[in-house]
């Protein structure tokens, strides 16, 4: 049995979606990051940078329990732990591989930081014209990289991979940095078959609201605290971890 350590953002859903996918039996954990729960000393150890998603998997190599933070790492481990989304031909695999790593050290960081001056800043009254040209250009490149890579195939690396799994749950939400997926039909023609998936449509909710949010609400003090006040951040997870 795997434990999912998860709160409803496109890194979480990364996670989930890849579980969907395989299969495996999993028990899903939130971590409402707006409410500060990835401070907790008990979910630091399994996280220690303090993110979602993680993965506690109990029967891991030689069934021994195994816990696994960053979703690239978590994307690699349930691909060879089951053997799929990650073919064996060595050169198809290097071009999984390359790709999940745009994705995560690219493609999600720079929309990440676009969508934080897009939508939370601005929902502080922070209007950061530089911050916003800035990575909502980033943003457009990526969108083009990945167009122009769609351009001959069906998925962005062979068969439908961890690479096309880790880059959908951003592009899903594209409108929210501001980016027009029609203006990248590559994208938006890969994108819509992705989200006839089944594991895309499954949508948790939280257990004590019943709800299962998409947005968290930057204007809340609390959750802006919590999320990107970085001194009571850092201030947070060095008093938890007694560092
Ligand atoms: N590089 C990390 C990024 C994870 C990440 O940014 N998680 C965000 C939610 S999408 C988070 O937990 N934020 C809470 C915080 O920073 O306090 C990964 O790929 O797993």
């Amino acid at each position: 049995m795997i434990d999912l350590y998860y709160d409803a953002t496109p890194n979480g859903r990364k996670a989930l979606i890849v579980l969907e996918e395989t299969g495996l039996p999993y028990t899903l954990n939130w971590v409402e990051i707006g409410k500060g729960h990835q401070f907790e000393p008990e979910f630091m150890a399994i996280s220690p940078n303090s993110k979602i998603p993680a993965i506690v998997d109990h029967d891991g190599p030689g069934g021994e329990t195994v816990s696994v933070f960053e979703t690239g790492a978590i994307l690699l481990y349930l691909a060879e732990k089951t053997g799929k989304f990650l073919s064996s031909n060595p050169i198809e695999r290097l071009e999984t591989i390359k790709w999940l790593f745009w994705q995560t050290s690219s493609q999600g960081p720079f929309v990440g930081q676009a969508v934080h001056f897009i939508n939370y800043a601005a929902d502080r009254g922070i209007d950061d014209t530089y911050a916003i040209d800035r990575y909502h250009a980033e943003a457009k490149k990526l969108y083009g990289v990945l167009d122009k890579r769609l351009a001959d195939r069906v998925y962005i690396a062979g068969d439908y991979s961890i690479a096309d799994i880790a880059t959908f749950p951003w592009v899903r939400v594209a409108k929210g940095h501001r980016i027009d997926v029609t203006q990248y039909p590559n994208v938006q023609r890969w994108s819509a078959a992705i989200s006839e998936r089944p594991s895309t449509k499954v949508k948790p909710k939280i257990p004590e609201s019943d709800a299962s949010f998409e947005r968290i609400d930057g204007s809340d003090d609390k959750v802006w605290k919590n999320l990107f006040d970085h001194k009571s951040k850092a201030g947070a997870a060095a008093t938890k971890t007694g560092s």
